[in-house]
């Protein structure tokens, strides 16, 4: 809904922070419901994606969880430091400083965000994901 005129650099930045909250969204919220989907699945129709016991893969779920569970903190904190971006320079009476610099933090943020969810398996072999490896 951008004014034709108005170029990427005079984007308000709370604008930035939701570009980047729905492009975290439209990706890593998927790969969680395809996870629920296969859980549901093996919970009701006997299926085995994740249970090791009949060849599944336990560890593929945690991954399925993570790659939408880590974004999930940006996806509320990056509306958050749009309206911040907004709101503090107003009341402050000041320009905003560094627009770009927070702009494209926004996106990084986005990017980083979605390639870290391992950090939360630390306690997991992570071999199991070259070498299947189904216990
Ligand atoms: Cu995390």
């Amino acid at each position: 809904m951008k004014v034709p005129s108005m170029k990427w650099d005079e984007l308000p930045l709370f604008c930035w922070a939701i570009l980047a909250t729905s492009l975290l969204a439209l990706v890593s919220t998927p790969v969680l419901a395809a996870g629920l989907v296969l859980l549901l699945f093996d919970i009701n129709f006997g299926t085995s994606f994740f249970k090791p016991d009949a060849g599944g893969n336990v560890v593929i779920y945690q991954h399925l969880f993570w790659f939408y569970s880590h974004p999930a903190v940006y996806l509320m904190i990056l509306p958050i430091f749009g309206i911040l971006s907004e709101v503090i320079p107003v009341h402050a009476r000041k320009p905003i400083f560094g627009y770009k610099a927070i702009a494209y933090s926004s996106l990084a943020i986005c990017v980083v965000g979605l390639f870290v969810w391992v950090h939360h398996m630390f306690l997991i072999d992570l071999n199991s994901l070259i070498s299947i490896n189904y216990y």
